[in-house]
């Protein structure tokens, strides 16, 4: 269902113990998020799994996230003693902040004495939050293995660092949450879920009515529609009737306005939209 992994329960319990034993032996982990869905782009597993391990939380794909939302999302980490960090894995920002704090987290593991091995870590997260671009960032590489694959690793690998850390060359990927369906929803606005098994006129529906209510002076700039239409059904119209996305007899063609409308969304045309705030 979600790149191609099946999230059956034994999968899940396999997964599970492959990233544990994985843990045993990093220092400190990094746990990527979608910075448009903090809390959706998270498996409350995670917490569990790590226990007192150091986390440090990536909010990647933090270029497409609203600005004034990161800063809140910081904030409210920051006020919990979670140490976390904005990141743009397609351009390169933030990971020499994300570096400071894993160097942080190294010298307090080893009471900033010299030390005879290296420190490790892993980076864990759900699918699609860009675990394989940080992988390729951290280590300079171009391409890390498309389609993450968990549950069929011989052995461990380590990458290493410029800085002389070493890095687990496989993402720990977890699960979704997928009892809550807006969870899923979130999830399929922002690509982590394959728009095939979904019907995409739905999705766009749902993901304008979040948009009217959280965005509305973005989404009329972008259409070009004079004001929101009370009924997202109305907006969706109005935006193709702006598009000329009618098929013949004047129809509205849902299926290619849907399609533009996730499209733009995902790609941030519409504009840097975060969808869920801190509480
Ligand atoms: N805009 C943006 N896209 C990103 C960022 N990081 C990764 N991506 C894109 O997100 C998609 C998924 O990235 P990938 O590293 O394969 O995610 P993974 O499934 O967690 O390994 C790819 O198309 C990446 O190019 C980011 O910081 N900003
Ligand atoms: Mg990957």
């Amino acid at each position: 269902m979600i790149e191609n992994i099946n999230w059956y329960p034994g999968h899940m319990k396999k997964t599970r113990e492959l990233i544990r034993d994985n843990l045993k032996v990093v220092d400190a982990a990094v746990e990527v998020i979608d910075a448009r869905i903090p809390v959706s782009s998270r498996n409350p597993i995670i917490d569990e799994l790590l226990g007192s391990k150091p986390r440090i939380i990536a909010f990647n794909k933090s270029d497409l996230a609203d600005e004034a939302a990161n800063k809140a999302w910081l904030a409210h980490f920051r006020a919990q003693g979670v140490t976390a960090v904005m990141t743009n894995c397609n351009r390169g920002d933030g990971i020499k902040q994300l570096l400071a704090k894993l160097a942080e987290e190294e010298s307090r593991k080893f009471d900033g004495a010299e030390h005879h091995r290296p420190f490790r870590m892993m980076i864990v997260g759900v699918p699609n939050v860009g675990k394989s671009s940080l992988i390729n960032r951290l280590t300079g590489r171009k391409s890390t293995q498309v389609g993450d694959r968990p549950g069929v690793t011989k052995g461990k690998q380590w990458l290493t660092l410029s800085n002389g850390m070493q890095l687990l060359d496989t993402p720990g990927i977890l699960w979704p949450k997928f009892e809550d369906p807006n969870v899923g929803m979130k999830l399929a606005y922002c690509g982590s879920i394959k728009d095939e098994i979904l019907d995409r006129a739905d999705l766009a529906l749902e993901l304008i009515t979040e948009l009217q209510e959280l965005y509305p002076e973005e989404l009329c700039a972008r259409y070009k529609l004079e004001e929101i239409c009370e009924m997202p059904l109305d907006t969706m119209e109005a935006i193709a009737a702006k598009r000329g996305f009618l098929l013949p007899g004047k129809r509205i063609d849902y299926e290619r306005t849907a399609t533009t409308v996730l499209d733009e969304f995902r790609s941030g045309t519409i504009g840097r939209m975060t969808l869920e705030m801190p509480l």
